[in-house]
């Protein structure tokens, strides 16, 4: 134990909290029964939350990616960041209607400061919970999607949870693409290099593979990492007390 690992970094995936078929469409039920769970436990936490068909609709259409480039017209710039601030909006409400004092964070720069692991434990220590989530930020030639998958790295390698759980649109990990059969319950990253996995089409960010590299990176921190099914609140309660099987864990390195 070093002091802060009783933190649990939860990511709430946009597959999950919108509707990725109809633009800037909220799931406000999904959301409130994350909330409701996460009002529920009594651990300290930080969410970081995805784009959905908020960010990534406006991001996509204007040509936005992970990949730093130039912008044709900064207005788009201007209309993802405020899709994504809209989205956040319905959840920071409803986390506080179920008891939580959101602290939102945007934009995350990307630094790991000590200054930052002071600024998460002030915040925490006060009952906050620290929110952040996918966002648009500036770099050399341009603007660039960060992903809150990659937000949620940082965060990890800031604080060193004991947890991160990944709340996603389906049970775990799928052997293959197709999706079928039984889910991977604990996943070796060895398994990575041959892994090919789905690719939605609809993210700006990349799918489960790109997913998987980046939970193998915060593994590789010690913490230990989960996938659930963020449609079922009590599997989302259940990763949130501590139990492995409900779905596709990698352990920590220790
Ligand atoms: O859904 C994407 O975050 P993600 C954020 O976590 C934007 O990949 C702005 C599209």
């Amino acid at each position: 134990m070093d002091g802060v690992s009783d933190i649990v970094v939860v990511k709430l995936g946009g597959s999950v909290i919108t509707n990725k078929d109809t633009p800037c469409s909220l799931r406000a039920d999904v959301v409130d029964s994350l909330s409701n769970v996460l009002g529920r436990s009594p651990l300290k936490k930080v969410v970081v939350h995805g784009g959905g068909s908020f960010g990534h609709y406006y991001a996509k259409k204007a040509g936005i990616s992970t990949s730093c480039g130039p912008v044709e017209d900064i207005d788009d710039v201007f209309l993802t960041r405020e899709a994504m601030f809209e989205l956040n909006k319905h959840l920071l409400r409803s986390l506080h209607a179920h008891g939580l004092h959101p602290y939102v964070i945007s934009p995350f720069v990307e630094s790991r400061d000590e200054y930052l692991v002071d600024f998460f434990l002030n915040l925490l220590g006060s009952g906050f919970t620290p929110v952040l989530f996918g966002d648009v930020i500036p770099c050399k030639g341009g603007f660039k999607v960060i992903s809150g998958d990659d937000i949620s790295y940082l965060v990890c390698s800031i604080l060193k949870p004991s947890r991160m759980i990944f709340c996603i649109d389906v049970d775990g990990v799928y052997p293959s693409s197709k999706m079928d059969g039984a889910i991977i319950s604990e996943f070796d990253c060895k398994m990575l290099r041959n892994f090919v996995g789905s690719n939605k089409k609809f993210d700006v960010t990349g799918g489960i593979r790109r997913k998987l590299e980046i939970a193998c990176k915060i593994a590789s921190l010690g913490t230990d990492v989960l996938f659930v099914n963020g449609f079922k609140p009590d599997v989302v309660l259940k990763a949130l007390n501590g139990l492995y099987d409900v779905g596709t864990c990698i352990r920590g390195k220790r």
